[in-house]
Formats: structure tokens, C-alpha cells, sequence
């Protein structure tokens, strides 16, 4: 099916809606997953976390779910990388009351690195749609350290024009109503973790990112956010039949991850002046 033919809807509510954002792989569903792990652990008295079941009305979507509330019941397996149109709605309730709505989408959904250099990827319809409706939008802004890997083929490249994506996104977003916040994932690769500082420095260092950095800092680059963040650890399951693809091993890393993202999605939403 193809996703602009999917309609989308949450509503007629004003509450705050959450972007995870970020390239195919880079950990978006996982840190989800970590996240909501961390709501019914910790906060379970105050905080829910519920999959908002009316967000699509077709077919597929209840697989998405389905899938989604699989990966949380086994959380030592991670998921296989998530289907082409695998986007889903999670809402946070706090006392009682709705919060925000968090949005999970495949990265292709924000860029499509198969198209060619001189095009740019159009965002699908219910993402225009979100981007579009009068509500706050709290832009989570996926790096890991791969985005830097330069010896990948071709990555200079690809890097400005993934930037080039980020910011057309940004440009879409309210100067004073919306926030940004930028999570540098799997931190747990780095030995001996990495200061919020140089999260900055790597990106704002990298030329390749100028675009996004610039898109920024247009908007609301005093009250961007910076977060370190780790699902955990994962590994390969080798499969007896080769053939098979392989499943992740997953171990939930520690909960001052989950917590420190919590927090800056909170301040993002109410401001800080309470700090
Ligand atoms: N080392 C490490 N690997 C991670 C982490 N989060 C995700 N991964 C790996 O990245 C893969 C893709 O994650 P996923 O959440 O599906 O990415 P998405 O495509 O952005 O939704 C996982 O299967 C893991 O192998 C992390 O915190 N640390
Ligand atoms: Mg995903």
C-alpha cells in the first residue's frame, strides 16, 4: 500500500506531538521501546504509555501494533528493521490526562538515500499533515556516529543532502511555538560515554551537517536540547539456517538514558523556567 494513501488522525485534541526523526537504523523504534519501558517501571502511578490504536483506520496498521507490543513484551529482541510503511502513534498520559503523542516513522519517511543526487524526498501525507496541524511539535533529531563515517562510499555526500532533509523539516516548524532536540544514539559504542559538549562539537564540527546546523540556529537554537542516549546492547543471534535473517539480542541499558530523554521531551513541552 502506498503510505500517501494512508490517512491519518489524532483527533481534535491540541496536545503536543513528539517527532522521533532520524536515517533507517538509527535507532528510532528501539529508543521507543526503551522509553516506555522506562514510563511502566519507573512512573507507572503518574506517566502512561498507550499505543493510539485510532491514529490509522487501515489494515495494516494493527500488524504495526501488534508488532510494536511484541518488541515490548520480549524486550530481548530487538526488531528486525521495521517494514516500509511501519508508522505508529504512542500517547503519554500524565495524571490521567493525555500529554503528547509520540511519532515513530521509518527513516525513509524523512529521507530516501536510493533517489537521485539532484532530488529531494518529498515528506508522505499524513507526515505533512502532522507537520501541518496547529499543534506543538517537539522535533527529536536522531545522530549516531555512523552519520560521521566518511568512509562510507559516497558519504560526504549523502551526509549534506540527509542535512539538506533535516533542515527542510526544521523550516517547516513554528519559531517560538515548537522545540528541537538533538539525541546522539548509541552511546554505548563510545568507551567511557561522551560529554553533552562534544555531542555539539561532532555535529556543528561536521560540515556536512552545516545545512541542518544553520536550520537551527534560524529557529530556536538557544533552547536546543542535547541528549546522550543507549537502548542497551545488542547483539546478533546466529542462525543455525543462514538463510534465516538473523534476530538481535537485547540488553536494556541503563535507565538514566531513558530517564534524561524523558526529562528533555518534559522541558521541551512545559519550558524550564521550573528548573
Ligand atoms: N549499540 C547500539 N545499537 C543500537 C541501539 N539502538 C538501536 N541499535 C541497533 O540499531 C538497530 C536498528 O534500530 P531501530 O530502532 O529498528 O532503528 P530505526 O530504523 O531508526 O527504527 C537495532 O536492531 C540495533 O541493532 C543502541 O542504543 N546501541
Ligand atoms: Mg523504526
Amino acid at each position: 500500500m502506498d503510505v500517501n494513501a494512508i490517512p491519518v488522525n489524532i483527533g481534535a485534541n491540541e496536545k503536543p506531538i513528539v517527532l522521533f526523526i532520524g536515517s533507517i537504523n538509527s535507532g528510532k523504534t528501539v529508543s521507543l521501546v526503551r522509553l516506555c519501558h522506562f514510563i511502566s517501571k519507573h512512573h507507572s502511578e503518574t506517566l502512561r504509555w498507550i499505543v493510539n490504536e485510532r491514529f490509522r483506520s487501515d489494515d495494516e496498521y494493527i500488524n504495526e501494533i501488534n508488532n510494536f507490543k511484541e518488541i515490548m513484551a520480549s524486550h530481548t529482541i530487538a526488531p528486525k528493521r521495521t517494514n516500509a510503511i511501519g508508522f505508529l502513534l504512542v500517547d503519554i498520559y500524565l495524571k490521567g490526562e493525555l500529554f503528547c503523542h509520540i511519532l515513530e516513522a521509518p527513516g525513509e519517511h524523512y529521507y530516501r538515500a536510493d533517489l537521485p543526487p539532484t532530488s529531494t524526498t518529498e515528506f508522505p501525507i499524513y507526515l505533512n499533515t502532522l507537520i501541518n496541524k496547529d499543534v506543538q511539535k517537539v522535533a527529536i533529531y536522531f545522530y549516531e556516529d555512523n552519520l560521521f563515517n566518511s568512509n562510507i562510499k559516497g558519504a560526504d555526500y549523502n551526509q549534506s543532502r540527509y542535512a539538506d532533509q533535516l533542515a527542510n523539516l526544521q523550516y517547516r516548524l513554528k519559531k517560538k511555538r515548537d522545540k528541537a532536540i538533538i539525541l546522539m544514539n548509541k552511546i554505548d559504542k563510545f568507551h567511557g560515554g561522551i560529554h553533552k559538549n562534544s555531542i555539539k562539537d561532532r555535529i556543528y564540527g561536521n560540515e556536512n551537517y552545516n545545512a541542518h546546523k544553520n536550520a537551527l540556529r534560524n529557529y530556536n537554537l538557544g533552547q536546543l536540547q542535547f541528549v546522550a542516549f543507549s537502548s542497551g546492547n545488542f547483539q546478533t543471534i546466529t542462525q543455525e539456517n543462514p538463510e534465516e535473517n538473523a534476530d538481535t539480542a537485547w540488553a536494556l541499558g541503563s535507565d538514566e538514558y531513558p530517564k534524561k530523554l524523558w526529562k528533555a521531551i518534559e522541558t521541551a513541552i512545559n519550558g524550564s523556567w521550573w528548573f
